[in-house]
C-alpha cells in the first residue's frame, strides 16, 4: 500500500532512519538452546530419508537459514521451499533464484501453503531429485521418505497438511501454529502421495544457536520465528517501522487512521493505542495528592501493529531488500 505523495509529504520533511540502532542487544538470550535436541533426532533418523524438503519465509529469502542443517544434513538431495509468498514482494524474484543458485541451490520453489499455491511443483521435483540420486543401501525401496526441516514457524506442518490435501484430498495430519514451537518432536511419518508412495517427517524448527547478526535475528523475530517477549514486542514494533518506512510500505497510515507517517515508534504506537481503545488509568502522585491519568497501553499497541503486519495487512515486504540490491 503505497500513500500519495501529500499524504506523506508531513512525514517525508523529517526523512526516515537511515539505521536501526543494533549495538547492546543480547541476541544469544532471543534463541533458547533446546533446539539442539530436535537436530541431533533429525540426524539419527537420517538414515532413513531420502530427501530433505528446508522451508523457509519467503520474506527473508537469502538469511536467517540454518548453517547447522548443511553441515550436520548436508548430503541429501535438498529443495528449499520458501513459503508464505503471499506476504513476500517478489518482484526481485530472479535476482533471488540467481543469488540462490550462486550459494548451491538450484531446487528452489515459492509456495503459499495456505492457499495451496504452487505445492503440486514439489513432488514432482521430489521425485526427480531422488531418481537421479545415490539413495545407498535404500535403493530397493519403492517408498520415498522426506524430511521437513527449517526454523520454527515458516510453515513445515502446513506445507505437509497442503501436501495431503493436493495429493490425497486428506484433511489436517499434523499441527499448526501461529507461534514458534508448535511441533515439538520428530514425528512419525506421514503420507502425503500414493504415487509414488511419499511419507514426510515433520520436525521441530531449529534455529541456528549463533544467528549471524542483530539485524538477522530482528528479521527472524519479525517472521515469528522466536516468541516475540524475549525480544521485546516493542523493540520489535520499532524495526517493524524502520522498515515500513525505508521500504516506503505506508499502509499502517490508512489502516489506524493517522493523519500521516512517523518515524518515531513511541507516537504511533500511543495513536494505535488510543484508535483501539487500549488505554488504562493509572494513578499518579503529585505533590497536591493523587491524579488520574490516561496511559496508552503500549505493549498491546505494539501485539495489534504486529499481528496487522504478519497478517498481511500492511503489504507485502523483502525484509532482505538491502541484500538484494548490494
Ligand atoms: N500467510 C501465510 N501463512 C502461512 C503459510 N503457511 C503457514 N502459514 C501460517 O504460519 C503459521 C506457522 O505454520 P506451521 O505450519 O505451524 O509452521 P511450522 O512451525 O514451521 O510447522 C501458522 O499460523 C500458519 O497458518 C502461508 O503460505 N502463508
Ligand atoms: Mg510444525
Amino acid at each position: 500500500m503505497r500513500l500519495g505523495l501529500r499524504a506523506l509529504s508531513g512525514a517525508a520533511r523529517g526523512g526516515w532512519r537511515e539505521s536501526f540502532p543494533l549495538g547492546g542487544r543480547d541476541v544469544a538470550r532471543w534463541f533458547p538452546g533446546h533446539m539442539a535436541k530436535g537436530l541431533r533426532k533429525m540426524q539419527s533418523s537420517l538414515r532413513l530419508v531420502d530427501c530433505l524438503i528446508e522451508v523457509h519465509d519467503a520474506r527473508i529469502p537469502l538469511s536467517g537459514r540454518n548453517p547447522l542443517f548443511r553441515e550436520t544434513l548436508g548430503l541429501k538431495p535438498h529443495v528449499l521451499v520458501l513459503n508464505k509468498m503471499d506476504l513476500a514482494d517478489l518482484r526481485g524474484q530472479q535476482e533471488i533464484t540467481r543469488r540462490l543458485e550462486a550459494e548451491g541451490l538450484r531446487n528452489v520453489v515459492f509456495t503459499d501453503c495456505v492457499k495451496d499455491k504452487n505445492i503440486r511443483q514439489i513432488v514432482p521435483l521430489v521425485t526427480e531429485l531422488v531418481a537421479s540420486s545415490c539413495r545407498y543401501h535404500r535403493a530397493e525401496h519403492l517408498e520415498h521418505c522426506i524430511m521437513v526441516i527449517g526454523v520454527p514457524n515458516v510453515g513445515k506442518s502446513s506445507l505437509i497438511n497442503s501436501l495431503r490435501r493436493q495429493h490425497l484430498r486428506k484433511g489436517k495430519a499434523t499441527r499448526v501454529g501461529g507461534e514458534p514451537g508448535i511441533t515439538r518432536a520428530v514425528m512419525s511419518r506421514i503420507q502425503v502421495c500414493e504415487r509414488p508412495p511419499m511419507f514426510l517427517l515433520d520436525t521441530p524448527g531449529v534455529l541456528a544457536p549463533r544467528i549471524e547478526s542483530v539485524e538477522t535475528g530482528l528479521k527472524l523475530a519479525l517472521c515469528g520465528t522466536v516468541l516475540d517477549h524475549l525480544v521485546g514486542e516493542e523493540t520489535l514494533a520499532d524495526y517493524l517501522l524502520y522498515t515500513l518506512n525505508r521500504h516506503q510500505l505506508f499502509g499502517y497510515v490508512q489502516h489506524y487512521g493517522l493523519s500521516g507517517a512517523c518515524d518515531d515508534v513511541a507516537r504511533l504506537l500511543e495513536r494505535v493505542a488510543v484508535r483501539l481503545g487500549k488505554t488504562r488509568k493509572v494513578k499518579v502522585l503529585t505533590g497536591t495528592g493523587d491524579v488520574n491519568v490516561t496511559q496508552p497501553n503500549y505493549l498491546a499497541a505494539a501485539r495489534d501493529f504486529l499481528r496487522t503486519f504478519r497478517l498481511g495487512l500492511l503489504g507485502p515486504v523483502m525484509l532482505d531488500r538491502d541484500t538484494l540490491q548490494s
